[in-house]
């Protein structure tokens, strides 16, 4: 096949009913990539003999190794299908671009997931025969749902039914049909979620409306008694009448679903290469039955039957107990099973050559000889199916069928899409009807999304190829295939004389580490010494046309129309490239017309993962969407092997944090640098990057640093106040000068509020900031502690102010004092703390509570009004100034305030953050002090240092006074596994102190789903465990899912006689949370307090 030529996808690109951007979306390992290689075998790229076997976009080296997707990839891609542009019309050729996204399945690059999805208007969701709803694919249907994009379902590896198995076509009938019942099933848990909301609102409206028709009414009775007026009684009843009469309209939910009869279902095997939907036996079949096709495409799936004497469809109801097979298994799955039985044997383990000769001549076909002489039977298996029901042609008709081009999905995704994004209102009208009407000329405004930045070396930019184009010719792919299979194959033999064909994936693998310009006039050596890596924006155009040259605004992930000049002010970029992408290589472009999908050069050091660019910065549009992947939770600190690579590795860590849609840089108090990134593979993925590409020098990877909370609980028993005469919990802090004293108490929150204020940490966050732009209006030089000190940022700058979906502040309010009244508590304690709350921490959006009993109110109150307070004459003089004549308890308050987040984000046992804490701020005193000379102050600023000590260390030490706890990151792991290796999945499991939720068999499988908790700090090396103890058949899924509480006091030590007697003096039994603390500790250089010797006779018995 000869190669498609980049001119051809160029000359597409303007023509935007003939596009269509795709992305394919599975759980792992599901077959995305291999599907994807047929398609690209069909533009010539690679032969169609490697076609499900190489995953050619899989071009990392450790992609091929392992067997995973890491990184989405782009390829572009031609195909030209004979189409009718009318249905009486005849047919005319026609081409189109697919501009296709494969995406990883690895739970660990889901954000790849979100960003491939942004840039697209359809989807292919790949879903196994076998193992069927899975994890990842509900998540990806939800992405799909949210999104707004036009779904394919593909029912993949549908041989596996055939040759692991072992189903008759009956069996396989009923078990697709179950599995699509599993998928319809998810699709409509969101439509009913969806319509439930909407009718909820819609109520709410209706009421407000009954209610504002009401007032009106009323208003309008008073009027009429004053004025007598007749022309408002008219209004008025016009008002209550619509508000009385509308009723929720039902939408209807049947397009959604996934049927087969509806083409939206394709069935396929990858590796086999066929696919088929119902639509393509239909057309097969028309002329044989005499049935019209648009009736057969209505009866091959579903309880239709074939009368085998009339040949007339009938229903089961007319099937008068005669034991026919649905149409679906009779002309349908019956047919594949031949092919299959004839050739490798299918379930009875030996081909049929009469058999094959059968089928190809019933379907026509014509098999060259030498492959029917070949002794491998899975070649003329190949082969027909290759000339019966090529894999190709049935996804991509169905896309092009199916699957909206950007005009008709842009119209239809867009208005909702802008409508949700930041300050909504204020976006400029005219790049409103850009971008919904896909304005493509040179005068509209442009708008693209920019979804992900992928770095490419120097040496793989366009203009250092020998010619433009895609990376490998088919010529010359198939040379090097050829090449690298019999190097392969030497060495295989030369190792152990096995058979070579046995693993492709060598093949691949060699093929992969080739360096793509490979021929050996290119200049390799030096390229891998000085060659520089390109930030490359892989992007989507919505509206107008873009030209290398063009200048830009690049708009950060935050931006809102409301304030277009916040800083950070966006700022022009010119754009240096724009690129055709084509998987592994890149074609230059000089532009790019709006609906396409691109790669972009020239926002290094402008963007960071991703934002919108626009050519307007007044009332223009924010793109970026809800990131659905999983946050970086594992922590590791880096150093590079040799000390003088420090800027090289930190160069390396930054370009890896542009490049990489998940991973964060960060540099600690401590001076070490960490990157965040999802899981274990994730990091790995990072590791080889920042080793290879982005820094190029030997670095050393840490222990994961995994979080931890700190909390403290009422236990039952615990061993009595620390102060016999004070309450537990209580401390009383004076300062070194002795000048202040501080009273304050700790106690643990009720876990109903602790969860309210985890979960609604984003309203906290957002009604902090807005009151602190707000005082920072009125007083713009507020004296603030923090900034005197430098510890701590600010994450709460630059949150839009008017995000959709947050609580107003009266809101929250309200719902806390609920939460609280709700929480079953002691009223005396509890009952009207709300209004007494003086900070939330620690980062001052924390679920710890800084609550100020004080009887003068030291604190100024967080839910306090700016008009209460000025009102209220004994309020804190906000400033934190101090007052003339003498130091006041006030003038300390912000000083206590941030001792509380110092102490909240430094917990007492391992310096983690704290969690459900309450500190009650009972007193603080003020003693005058001896030198009267010096100014107040001075002696604030001296004092100040003393105050935030003594109230850090008083919380810390009234937190002890509890029961302590520690609170373990956890990961939700879900594992498929046959009944022969769930034992060992078990063991694996609990030795990790892993617990098991649920355990459920899948319907029609010999496999188990196992959903368990698995603390983050023990998943270290689990998958890789799993996979090893079961020879690859489990394959783990870890998502983060929150912290859980380990209930057990690290630092208990037997007391009472009982327990002595129980667990002896040293409380034998290691205890697991101890374990965990003294390791936090040990990293950050605390002191670790550990009996080195524990019994030094017993080990001189021992040694004698
Ligand atoms: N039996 C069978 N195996 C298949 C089929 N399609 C893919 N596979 C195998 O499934 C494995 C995973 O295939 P990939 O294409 O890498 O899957 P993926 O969805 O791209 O995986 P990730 O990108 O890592 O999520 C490979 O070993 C394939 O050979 C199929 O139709 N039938
Ligand atoms: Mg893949």
């Amino acid at each position: 096949m000869p190669v498609v030529n980049p001119e051809k996808l160029i000359g597409l690109q303007r023509n935007a009913n003939e596009v269509r951007n795709i992305c394919i979306l599975a759980h792992v390992d599901h077959g995305k990539t291999s599907l994807t290689d047929a398609l690209i075998a069909t533009n010539g790229i690679i032969s169609p003999k490697l076609a499900g076997k190489i995953r050619y976009l899989d071009s990392r080296p450790d992609e091929q190794l392992r067997g995973i997707t890491m990184e989405s990839s782009a390829i572009s891609l031609y195909f030209s299908m004979l189409r009718r542009p009318t249905p009486d019309a005849s047919p005319v050729q026609k081409e189109y671009l697919i501009n296709l996204i494969d995406s990883p399945g690895h739970i660990d690059f889901s954000s790849e997931v979100s960003t491939a999805s942004r840039l697209c208007d359809g989807v292919l969701l790949l879903v196994d025969a076998v193992e069927g709803v899975c994890s990842q694919t509900v998540t990806v249907l939800r992405q799909t749902w949210t999104e707004h994009l036009k779904p394919l379902l593909v029912i993949n590896k549908v041989d596996r039914l055939i040759t692991e198995l072992k189903m008759s076509p009956g069996e396989a009938y009923k078990h697709l049909s179950k599995l699509l019942e599993q998928v319809n099933a998810v699709i409509g848990s969101f439509f009913q979620g969806e319509r439930m909301e909407e009718d909820l609102q819609w109520r709410e409206r209706a009421e407000e409306r009954g209610a504002a028709a009401a007032a009106t009414a009323k208003d309008q009775e008073r009027a009429e008694r004053k004025f007598a007026s007749g022309s408002v009684t008219e209004e008025s009843e016009s008002v209550a009448t619509t508000g009385a009469e509308g009723t929720f309209e039902e939408k209807d939910d049947e397009d959604l679903y996934f049927a087969p009869e509806k083409n939206n279902v394709i069935f396929s095997s990858a590796v086999d290469g066929w696919a088929f939907t119902i639509r393509q036996f239909a057309s097969l079949y028309e002329k044989k039955l005499g049935i019209r096709r648009a009736v057969l495409e209505k009866v091959l799936w579903g309880d239709f039957y074939l009368e085998p004497k009339t040949k007339r469809v009938l229903g089961s109801k007319h099937l008068k107990g005669r034991a026919l097979k649905p149409m679906f298994v009779q002309l349908v799955l019956g047919n594949i099973w031949a092919v299959y039985e004839a050739t490798t044997g299918g379930s009875k383990g030996k081909g049929d050559p009469d058999m094959v000769e059968k089928i190809t001549k019933s379907l026509s076909l014509t098999i060259p000889p030498h492959i029917l002489r070949s002794r491998d039977p899975r070649a003329i298996m190949t082969t027909v199916f290759a000339a019966w029901l090529p894999l190709s042609t049935a996804i991509l008709v169905s896309t092009i069928e199916h699957l909206p081009a950007p005009p008709a999905a842009q119209a239809s995704r867009l208005p909702a899409l802008i409508d949700a994004s930041p300050g909504a209102k204020l976006i400029d009208p005219v790049i409103r009807d850009a971008m919904i009407n896909i304005k493509a000329t040179k005068d509209d405004p442009v708008v693209a999304y920019v979804s992900k930045i992928v770095a490419v070396p120097e040496s793989q930019m366009p203009h250092n190829k020998r010619k433009a184009g895609s990376a490998l010719t088919g010529e010359e792919a198939r040379d090097l295939a050829r090449k690298k299979r019999s190097e392969f194959e030497n060495a295989q033999a030369a190792l152990n004389g096995e058979s070579p064909n046995d693993d492709l994936n060598g093949i691949t693998e060699a093929l992969g580490e080739s360096s793509l310009n490979g021929t050996d006039d290119s200049p390799l050596a030096e390229g891998q010494q000085e060659d520089p890596e390109h930030l490359i924006g892989f992007a989507r155009l919505y509206s107008g046309t873009l030209s290398v040259g063009d200048s830009v605004y690049v708009l950060p992930p935050k931006f809102s129309p409301a304030y277009p000049h916040a800083t950070p002010e966006p700022q022009k970029v010119a754009v240096t490239g724009l690129y055709l992408l084509m998987g592994r290589g890149l074609v230059a472009l000089t532009s790019v017309p709006a609906g396409v999908v691109f790669g972009i050069a020239g926002l290094e050091g402008h963007i960071l993962k991703s934002g919108t660019l626009c050519s307007q910065l007044e009332g223009s549009v924010n793109l970026a969407g809800v990131n659905m992947g999983s946050q970086p939770i594992v922590r590791v600190a880096l150093e590079p092997n040799n000390p003088g690579d420090l800027d090289k590795m930190i160069r390396g860590m930054k370009l890896l944090e542009q490049s990489d849609p998940c991973a964060q840089y960060e540099v600690l108090e401590s001076g070490e640098h960490v990157i965040l990134t999802a899981g274990e593979v994730h990091l790995e993925r990072c590791l080889k990057d920042l080793r290879e590409r982005y820094a190029r020098c030997d670095i050393q990877a840490g222990e994961p640093i995994v979080p931890y909370r700190e909390t403290v609980v009422s236990a039952a028993e615990m061993s009595p106040p620390k102060n016999k005469d004070l309450p537990r919990g209580t401390v009383i802090g004076v300062t070194s000068s002795k000048q202040i004293t501080v009273r304050l108490r700790v106690r643990p929150l009720p876990a109903s509020v602790t969860e309210f204020l985890e979960k609604n940490a984003g309203a906290v966050r957002r009604l902090y900031s807005e009151k602190k732009a707000e005082e920072e209006s009125k007083r713009r030089t507020v004296m603030n502690a923090e900034n005197e000190t430098g510890a701590e940022q600010d994450e709460a700058d630059g949150i839009p102010a008017n995000d959709t979906g947050l609580l107003s502040i009266l809101d929250f309010r309200e719902k806390l004092r609920a939460v609280f009244s709700g929480a079953k508590c002691q009223e005396s304690i509890w009952g009207n703390v709300v209004g007494k709350i003086a900070a939330f921490g620690p980062r001052r959006t924390g679920p710890n509570l800084l609550i100020d009993v004080t009887e003068e109110g030291t604190c100024q109150r967080f839910f306090q009004e700016a008009h209460e307070a000025s009102e209220d004459e004994t309020e804190p003089d906000p400033d934190g100034k101090p007052s003339a004549d003498a130091l006041h308890p006030r003038d300390f308050s912000d000083k206590i305030a941030y001792a509380f987040q110092l102490a909240t984000a430094q917990g007492s046992m391992c310096h983690e953050p704290m969690q459900g804490v309450a500190v009650f701020l009972e007193e603080v005193t003020v003693t005058a002090s001896s030198d009267e000379d010096s100014s107040m102050r001075e002696k604030l600023g001296r004092l100040t240092g003393e105050v935030i000590k003594t109230v850090r260390d008083s919380i810390r030490q009234g937190f002890m006074d509890w029961s302590p706890r520690l609170m373990l990151a956890m990961y939700s792991v879900e594992i498929q596994a046959s009944t022969e290796v769930l034992g060992r999945v078990y063991a694996t499991l609990s030795r990790r102190h892993g617990r098991i939720l649920t355990e459920s068999l899948k319907e029609g499988t010999p496999f188990f789903t196992i959903l368990s908790l698995l603390p983050v700090a023990e998943s270290f090396g689990f998958s890789d465990e799993i996979r090893k103890r079961t020879s690859g058949a489990a394959q783990p899924q870890l998502v983060f899912s929150g912290f859980e509480l380990l209930d057990e006091d690290p630092f208990w030590v037997p007391q009472t006689e009982e327990e002595l007697e129980d667990f002896g003096e040293k409380g034998d039994r290691e205890r697991i949370s101890k374990k965990y603390v003294d390791a936090v500790r040990g990293r950050k250089g605390m002191l670790v307090q550990r009996k080195v010797v524990g019994d030094a006779e017993k080990q001189k018995t021992l040694k004698r």
